[in-house]
């Protein structure tokens, strides 16, 4: 009845942005990321007789009650897949600096499909346990897998075909991704609101999807073809293109800071001097930066010089769920 799981975060090369049925997370397109290795959220989950109500602790605190209702209504659909009625005790630690545009969500809704499933002696395939994921958080279905992830958007109305499928594992193509950080600070708008809110409001939202798909596919031939400037030059733009959306919305959703446009024009001015380095921005201020491992230590110390930079965080491929 106790289990343990550790799941990474994912970043979107290919971009979620948008919602066709909000209850059962599921998106108006396909999407792309790269799992990686310094971000992770471990997870244990205790069902027992004893208790009479879900109980969650993140990182040693009680949380609070929007993140434990959150939390009780995904382990309610767990509950119904097993045919118990027991509560839980769910702690969690988390290395992910939450709601600045790192996906915790990912992680976090990764590690407790799979430490819940398990802690019930649930046998669930990846496929199964990524479908579940992302009925607690649709980044969170990418972040079962390591290395390159595709999330198949599905056409079902139940979303039994919204899942997650690896297209090349972590160890099959090692590159760098640096996440520069310009803001710890929770962000004032949630993901979930700024899509809902392009979605609803904003007339560049039908660019996105005639756009999307093709950027994917695009992807998709640059990952298998290990070409990494069509993987940076279509995964950054692809970026830029999502962030265009949010700014057409009503009223408009703008994710970035003074750091994050400093970030920009660092690596504009290091494509010029000639260093392959592209970026990609979340629904956060902080930017993460593509490059290989080659050029890592020279694009990271051009980054560390920007004022509004705290920190860079190096990350590389990482795994999908593990089992502790
Ligand atoms: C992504 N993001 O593909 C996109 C790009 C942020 C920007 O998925 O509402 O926390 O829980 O499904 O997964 C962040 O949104 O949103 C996200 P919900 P989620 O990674």
């Amino acid at each position: 009845m106790k289990a343990t799981a550790r799941a990474n975060t994912n970043i979107a090369l290919i971009k979620y942005w948008g919602k066709r049925d909000e209850k059962l997370f599921l998106p108006n397109n396909s999407s792309l990321s790269l799992t990686l290795d310094s971000f992770f959220t471990t997870t244990t989950v205790e069902f027992s007789q004893e208790v009479e109500k879900d109980s969650l602790q993140i990182n040693g605190a009680s949380s609070t009650n929007e993140e434990l209702l959150r939390v009780s209504k995904f382990l309610n659909i767990v509950r119904e897949m097993a045919g118990v009625n027991t509560h839980a005790l769910v702690t969690s630690e988390n290395n992910v600096p939450t709601a600045a545009g790192f996906a915790s969500s990912a992680s976090a809704f990764a590690a407790l499909a799979a430490a819940s499933t398990k802690a019930l002696n649930m046998e669930l395939s990846k496929e199964e346990l990524s479908m579940l994921a992302r009925q607690g958080s649709g980044s969170a279905c990418r972040s079962i897998y390591g290395g390159f992830v595709e999330w198949e958007k599905g056409e079902r109305a139940d979303g039994l075909d919204s899942k997650a499928v690896q297209l090349l594992p972590e160890n099959q193509w090692n590159l760098t991704i640096l996440s520069a950080v310009v803001s710890s600070e929770r962000k004032k708008v949630s993901s979930r609101e700024g899509m809902k809110r392009t979605v609803e409001t904003s007339p560049f939202y039908k660019g996105w999807l005639d756009t999307v798909h093709k950027d994917l596919l695009t992807v998709k031939t640059a990952i298998k073809e290990k070409d990494f400037l069509t993987l940076g030059e279509v995964m950054e733009n692809n970026a830029l293109k999502m962030h265009g959306t949010m700014l057409g919305a009503k009223p408009p959703v703008l994710y970035w800071e003074g750091g994050t446009i400093e970030v920009i024009n660092c690596i504009y001015e290091l494509r010029y001097s000639g260093i392959p380095a592209f970026f990609t921005i979340d629904a956060g201020a902080n930017v993460k930066v593509l490059c290989t491992v080659e050029e890592e230590s020279t694009v990271r110390e051009a980054l560390m010089m920007q004022k509004g930079v705290t920190k860079v965080i190096t990350c590389h491929p990482g795994s999908g769920i593990t089992y502790l």
